[in-house]
């Protein structure tokens, strides 16, 4: 069985120590970072996730899956950033208020924050005001919402309504993203951006914050 297989089966296993020393044993391989994290943690996360939804696992399991892939991800954070990296700006980032799924966001998060660009994180179950204020407080030029629950996407709608009557949508583009969402969504809410996972994320945030730097 290769390494990544073996990365995938430790996080099903939720075995943090395995996981651990199989990631620095494929970067010691010399395998590429991405794949480490797409085919190796991601893939096993995901098989867990089929698992949930089949109820053939519980969320104490899930949870100790989870836990494990971000041990591994932590190990690979260093390694996703291309080298040397310029300083691009600042974004903020949250889980929409009534939803406690985090792991999808954490990825965004340590993706763009291997772009050079600095992340206040706002955590779960957050506020639209909560949102709004701390990026004005902290001149944040990207508001990144995620969410996991269709229950609380519309949340999103509300973050977009806040930031209209504080006068902002000049001054600070508004993302979205996680599972539930699309980009019919994004239109209808009245977002800037939808973007589908991590790395295309990522690659929206730079474009953004280089287009608002000219
Ligand atoms: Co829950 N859960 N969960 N869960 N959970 C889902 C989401 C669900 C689809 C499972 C199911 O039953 N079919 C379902 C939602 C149904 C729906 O509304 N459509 C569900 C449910 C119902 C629930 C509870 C209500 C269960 C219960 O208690 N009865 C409960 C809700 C609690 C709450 O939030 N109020 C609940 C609880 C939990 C756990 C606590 C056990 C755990 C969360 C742990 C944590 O996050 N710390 C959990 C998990 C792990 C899942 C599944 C299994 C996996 C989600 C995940 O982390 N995926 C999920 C089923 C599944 O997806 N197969 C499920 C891996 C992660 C990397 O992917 O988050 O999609 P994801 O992120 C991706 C993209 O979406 C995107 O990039 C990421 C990487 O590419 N992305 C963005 C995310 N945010 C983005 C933002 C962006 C751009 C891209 O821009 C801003």
């Amino acid at each position: 069985m290769s390494t990544i297989n073996k990365i995938s089966l430790a996080v099903q296993n939720g075995n943090r120590k395995q996981v651990l020393s199989l990631v620095q044993q494929a970067i010691d391989e010399g395998l590429p970072a991405k794949e480490i994290l797409e085919s190796g943690l991601l893939a096993g996360m995901d098989v867990v996730g089929q698992r949930f939804v089949r109820n053939e696992t519980f969320i104490p399991e899930v949870l100790v899956s989870a836990r494990a892939m971000s041990s591994g991800t932590e190990l690979l954070k260093p390694l996703l950033a291309e080298g040397e990296v310029d300083y691009l700006g600042r974004v903020l980032i949250g889980t929409v208020e009534g939803d406690l799924h985090d792991i999808g966001k954490n990825l965004v998060k340590l993706m763009i924050e291997s772009k050079g660009v600095e992340v206040i994180d706002i955590g779960i179950d957050a506020p639209a005001e909560k949102f709004i204020n701390t990026a004005m407080e902290n001149d944040c030029k990207i508001i990144c919402c995620s969410a996991l629950l269709t229950t609380a996407m519309s949340q999103m709608e509300t973050v977009v309504e806040k930031a209209n009557e504080a006068g902002i949508r000049d001054k600070v583009k508004i993302m979205v993203g996680g599972a539930p969402v699309t980009q019919g969504f994004c239109d209808k809410i009245g977002a800037d951006y939808y973007t589908p996972d991590a790395t295309t994320a990522v690659e929206k945030v730079v474009e953004i914050l280089k287009s608002m730097a000219q």
